[in-house]
């Protein structure tokens, strides 16, 4: 997310084996009280905001984009084809073929291997939308979206006022289609487009405004099993105080009918900039993320949502919930507080993926709780609640409860002393396909000992492999 700020700036154990109902389990090291991480990116300087993606044609490929610090334009792109061991990094979007990239990249492959990716310029108000066809080692712009000439069911007034800038944007991809959704300047303006085979991509032409998301914005976009599509975002009232999230539904995806009116989830007491200790020069926003079961299985036609709530307000004691749905999003299960922590720190910037072969969920997040400020392996410097891990959990029965949270980052990271003006950005990467979840977070613990930097100096991607066996 390339929120409003930024542009502004711009310019200027023992076997740890869960069992869980239904006979499953979580096969955890023996040695090692966290899964082996992976220092994807071991460049000088700062990588920070990262999304992932697994390819279902060949789950070994998996690719991951992020912001980079230094630089004018580009992005750092990297791939692997075993799984998450190896990987080849690159810089993309300096000025090359995907132009003057800034950040803010989002990914998603479908069903036929197409590996979609979205960003934002640093300079023109268009919605770039690059494809890959070979597993993400080369991308090529397949549409640069500008603001639309009409909308239907829109006053002239309200388009006019469109693409005054464009922030936030986040693509999926499922079902034959690939929607993108925008701030718009705004509006929340999602577009979509039909999608036939490997590089077999029609024209965004399907362009429509949510309702009722003026000033709207850090949200997500997922496709369901009939292809229906919803968005959801944060209505971000000024500084800290606080945040409402709203969803709104596409029922037929590309076909004639409009996004509805949207619909009331939930306050969540964090503004669109609510500063935080272990994330202090950035702030952070709710940052809803939506999964929705396609998988066939027993919740099929579910979809659920994460996101952070602060309680009480301006305590910076955030944690991450879950909500489910079986009606589109119409009504919402009570919240679910998915860190299971007993402290009152600070958990932030979660991101939620199923498992479209099984319906099981994994919720990834940073997570504050191992900072008492009290020295030892979760505190860097003796103040509480600034440091932090990056945790998990996964749940196997429709969210309906969650396995015990663990530990992934081996390190323990401090975003402000990376000097990353962004602190570890504004969102985290998870993607979680055939049994085994892979998220993607930024870390300067330096807890694999190739980050260029050293400990606690600038950030590096780090990932992990963490399965879900029956
Ligand atoms: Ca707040
Ligand atoms: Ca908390
Ligand atoms: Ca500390
Ligand atoms: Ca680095």
């Amino acid at each position: 997310m390339k929120r409003l700020l930024f542009v502004t700036n711009l310019i200027a154990i023992a076997a740890l084996l869960v069992a869980l109902p239904g006979g499953t389990a979580i096969a955890r090291s023996m040695a090692d009280p966290t899964p082996p991480n992976v220092d994807v990116s071991q460049r000088l300087g700062n990588e920070s905001e990262e999304a992932i993606a697994v390819n279902p044609t060949n789950p070994k490929n998996i690719v991951i984009v992020t912001n980079i610090a230094e630089g004018v334009s580009g992005m750092f792109a990297s791939v692997s084809f075993d799984g998450g061991q190896t990987w080849t990094g690159r810089i993309i979007g300096n000025d090359d073929n995907l132009g003057d990239s800034c950040c803010d990249p989002s990914l998603s492959f479908d069903e036929y291997g197409n590996l979609f990716l979205t960003y934002l310029y640093n300079v023109e108000n268009l919605v770039p939308v690059a494809l890959s066809t070979d597993g993400g080692l080369t991308f090529n712009l397949i549409a640069n979206i500008p603001k639309p000439t009409s909308l239907t069911g829109q006053t002239n007034n309200r388009v006019r006022r469109l693409y005054r800038f464009v922030d936030q944007p986040t693509i999926t991809a499922a079902k034959g289609e690939v929607w993108l959704v925008v701030n718009a300047g705004g509006p929340m303006l999602a577009m979509g487009a039909p999608v036939s085979g490997l590089g077999q991509v029609g024209n965004f032409s399907a362009q429509e405004i949510a309702p009722g998301t003026n000033n709207c914005t850090y949200g997500d976009v997922a496709i369901g099993p009939n292809g229906q599509v919803m968005q959801v975002c944060t209505l971000t009232e000024s500084g800290q105080g606080g945040g409402k999230l709203f969803v709104n539904v596409d029922p037929d995806g590309l076909g004639p009918a409009v996004f509805g009116d949207r619909v009331f989830v939930t306050d969540t007491h964090v503004g669109g900039f609510d500063f935080i200790p272990p994330q202090p020069d950035r702030s952070v926003d709710a940052e809803p993320g939506l999964a929705w079961d396609r998988s066939g299985g027993p919740h099929n036609g579910r979809v659920y949502l994460v996101y952070t709530n602060e309680h009480p307000n301006e305590s910076d004691n955030m944690d991450i919930y879950l909500r489910y749905s079986d009606d589109n999003g119409a009504t919402w299960s009570d919240g679910l507080r998915v860190n299971d922590d007993s402290t009152t720190n600070s958990q932030f910037m979660p991101k939620i993926s199923l498992d479209q072969t099984t319906g099981n969920l994994a919720i990834v997040w940073y997570d504050s709780r191992a900072d008492l400020g009290t020295g030892g392996p979760g505190d860097t410097n003796g103040i509480p609640n600034d440091d932090a891990q990056f945790w998990g959990a996964f749940s196997t029965d429709g969210g309906v409860s969650l396995t015990p949270n663990f530990q992934i980052s081996a390190g323990t990271s401090n975003s402000h002393v990376s000097g990353n003006h962004i602190d570890y950005g504004d969102y985290t990467g998870l993607s979680f396909f055939g049994g085994i979840a892979h998220p993607a977070w930024s870390d300067n613990s330096n807890s694999t000992g190739n980050n260029p930097d050293g400990a606690l100096h600038k950030l590096d991607i780090y990932t992990s492999a963490i399965s879900i066996t029956p």
